[in-house]
């Protein structure tokens, strides 16, 4: 390794562009997991300067490179990265918002619309030969029209779903920790009350203690017979088991999940059911969508060590702290 170069680390799989993007100018240091940061000479570990990331960065990886300052991780979810050690030791972490907005939105309509009427189950209805042997696809018993939709979150991604909800001439309401003062839309001040007051629900808040498992059995049961669950932020928002068995015994009528507790470990309990759409977290995966976001975290790195700033970093630890 050349000493004028910046070692850049590279714990685990990363979109291969991250990686194309900055092997010319960096000494790139790639290990398969964190945990593999004790393997690596001293005098290697301590020269890392930056980091690229998708995935996890835990406080014993942190701990283990005292020369880090900044860490880009790819994903507008940073919950993988340890941001407290982080903002403890001044090193600025990044992740990449608004260039995934459209494509999570998409997908969320998408995604809403196979859950109420049954679009994956009808083609492979189609493709299996049916439709000619044994007539029409059933109806579907839901339609999205008349819904009253609800959206936990809010934010930049949130605001896109709402804005493509709106000519579906749906009622829209939302909740948040803090009402906006920019959006036309109904605010509850908590989740329950939300559930209550709709019939669709999309949640689309980060993963935090907060949020944790806040789509409980209660929330469920607000949401009602009629109740369609809609899950594209993260998996720990959803008690998983509370809304297997609310599928099942009809506490709600269907859901459309994108993110799972345990990714990529998708429960039987839930594959079984019949009034499930499921995606592999795909929201924000297209090839020109995943292309911006390896774009960012490059840009955040070579920027931070070209100009002493980056372009987005997460809130708790903004680069002049
Ligand atoms: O609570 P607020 O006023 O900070 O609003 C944010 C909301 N939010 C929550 N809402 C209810 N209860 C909570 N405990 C809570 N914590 C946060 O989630 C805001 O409206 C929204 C997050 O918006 P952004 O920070 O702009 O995130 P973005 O880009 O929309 O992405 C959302 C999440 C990512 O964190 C990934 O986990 C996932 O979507 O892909």
């Amino acid at each position: 390794m050349s000493s004028e170069r910046i070692a850049v680390l590279i714990p685990g799989r990363i979109h291969p562009r991250v990686r194309s993007r900055l092997v010319d100018a960096f000494d790139l240091v790639e290990i398969d997991r964190a945990e593999d940061v004790e393997g690596l000479p001293e005098e290697v570990r301590k020269s890392i300067r930056g980091a690229a990331v998708s995935g996890r960065f835990p406080a014993s990886l942190i701990a283990a490179l005292p020369g880090l300052e900044m860490i880009g991780s790819f994903g507008v979810g940073y919950d993988g990265v340890d941001v407290k050690a982080a903002a403890a030791r001044g090193i600025v972490v990044t992740n990449t918002p608004d260039v995934l907005n459209d494509e999570v939105a998409d997908t969320t309509i998408a995604l809403l619309l196979n859950t109420l009427r049954q679009f994956p189950a009808a083609e492979t209805y189609l493709r299996a030969g049916r439709w000619e042997a044994e007539g029409p696809f059933p109806l579907s018993p839901m339609s999205l029209k008349g819904r009253r939709v609800g959206i936990h979150g809010l934010g930049r991604i949130g605001l896109e779903i709402a804005a493509r909800l709106a000519p579906f001439k749906v009622e829209i309401r939302y909740h948040t920790r803090r009402p906006r003062s920019d959006v036309p839309y109904g605010y509850h001040d908590s989740l329950l009350s939300l559930a209550s007051a709709v019939d669709t629900l999309i949640s689309i808040v980060p993963a935090t203690p907060e949020t944790k498992g806040s789509i409980n059995a209660e929330v469920l049961q607000a949401l009602g017979a009629d109740g369609v669950l809609i899950n594209v932020g993260r998996g720990s928002t959803v008690d998983q088991p509370a809304l297997i068995r609310a599928l099942e015994e009809g506490t709600i009528a269907a859901a459309g999940l994108d993110v799972y507790a345990d990714e990529p470990h998708v429960p039987d309990a839930l594959i079984a059911l019949p009034n499930v759409s499921l995606l592999p977290h795909v929201a924000s995966g297209s090839i020109p969508t995943r292309n911006a976001m390896a774009d960012l975290v490059a840009d955040n790195v070579i920027s931070w060590f070209a100009e002493a700033k980056v372009l987005t970093p997460v809130p708790e630890t903004p680069q002049n702290s």
